[in-house]
């Protein structure tokens, strides 16, 4: 079976002729609340996904003053949160940074703490600089440092802050707000005593669930989002890199491992997934595309990726999106060091729904050409 052009002048595509008759026919129609299918059937089934998003970089050189401005401009307590967001500028209607996922960078100065909520989205933090940070997750007292991925799953209480003898802090929140405001199924609660009590010891999620391979014998855990809910960077760096020493990696992401939920091996949250990938030195992968909307934070390193024929230049603690169905090529241009990129995407939901694809750049020995620069 050969697939057909992507014309909509053909059988199975609407092509209905309009004329006067048939106006005055869509205008009757419109009184009662109904129209017909085609004239919008070729808009809403689009031969393949026409994503609504661009593909933006957020360089962290642009960014750092204007964030550390806000410190002295609103208060947590004032703010709730107090985070400047990364706007998609094709996504300012829904505040997504690409397609329906959020993402901002949240600064905190030591001796703050913002107050305890929790809501139906789903959030998760990459911790960028500072010392000393916290966040609390329905109890759990997890310690911040830089380039840890902490979750805060769907429904649960959360909280952070910086101890008075720590340093300023700044991390990146990735939060399913956008979907889950689109589902219509969002809620919001503050804590009825404003900040979590809890007795329990300071990161013993990371104590009782990180060691690899291994979990404990005798606790049950009944929730279905992860009981790890931080996963630090040295031991993620580390598996990366013994990884490394037995694999080829994968053609189009390099050395790529997937954060899990070591109850699992699945998700750690319902709707967001994570990985951390390593570039090798001078590692120039072929380009794919896929469903799901990825975005990528620089945890190490520098290079560039080629997204939908533009080149994006990065460094650490850059932040960039590739929207779905976006070819998508990374380049590690340091020939002496790796360079790591973190992600998160809303793949899960892909998943669930069945609407995973994937396709690998079939020219060009699977280099695109690059047209422009960002
Ligand atoms: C939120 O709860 C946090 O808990 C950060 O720190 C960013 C953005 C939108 C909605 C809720 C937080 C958020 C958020």
């Amino acid at each position: 079976m050969t697939a057909k052009n992507q014309s909509d002048d053909q059988l199975g595509r609407a092509r209905v002729k309009d004329d006067a008759v048939l106006e005055a026919y869509y205008d009757d129609l419109a009184k009662y609340d109904t129209a017909a299918l085609w004239t919008v059937a070729n808009d809403i089934e689009p031969w393949e996904p026409t994503p609504a998003s661009a593909p933006v970089i957020w360089r962290h050189a642009d960014l750092r003053d204007k964030i550390l401005a806000s410190l002295d401009l609103v208060s947590p307590e004032a703010a709730g949160r107090r985070v400047i967001y990364l706007r998609n500028p094709k996504r300012k209607e829904v505040s997504a940074a690409c397609g329906w996922l959020f993402s901002g960078i949240q600064v905190m100065r030591p001796g703050e703490s913002a107050p305890a909520h929790n809501h139906a989205a789903s959030a998760l933090r990459f911790i960028m600089e500072g010392a000393g940070a916290y966040t609390v997750v329905d109890g759990h007292r997890l310690t911040l440092g830089a380039k840890d991925f902490v979750i805060t799953p769907n429904g649960t209480w959360h909280e952070h802050g910086v101890l008075e003898s720590g340093e300023t802090s700044m991390w990146q929140d990735g939060l399913d707000i956008p979907l889950t405001n689109a589902l219509e199924a969002n809620f919001y609660e503050v804590h009825p005593d404003d900040y979590q009590n809890s007795n329990l010891p300071t990161d013993a999620s990371p104590a009782s669930f990180g060691a690899p391979g291994l979990l404990p014998a005798k606790e049950k855990w009944g929730a279905f989002y992860s009981p790890l809910m931080k996963y630090s960077w040295d031991q993620t760096y580390e598996g990366l890199r013994r990884y490394a020493t037995v694999t080829d990696g994968c053609p189009f992401d390099g050395i790529i491992m997937r954060y899990t939920n070591p109850n699992t091996g699945g998700h750690p949250m319902a709707t967001m997934g994570a990985h951390m990938q390593l570039l090798r030195q001078g590692e120039h992968t072929k380009a794919h595309r896929h469903t799901g909307n990825v975005i990528y934070h620089v945890a190490k390193g520098q290079g560039y990726s080629v997204i939908g024929g533009v080149r994006f230049d990065w460094r650490e603690k850059d932040i960039f999106c590739v929207p779905p169905w976006v070819w998508h090529e990374h380049v590690n241009t340091d020939e002496g060091d790796d360079a790591c990129l973190f992600s998160f995407n809303d793949l899960p939901v892909m998943e669930k729904l069945h609407f995973y694809r994937e396709q690998a750049y079939p020219e060009n020995d699977g280099r695109q050409e690059i047209t422009a620069t960002a």
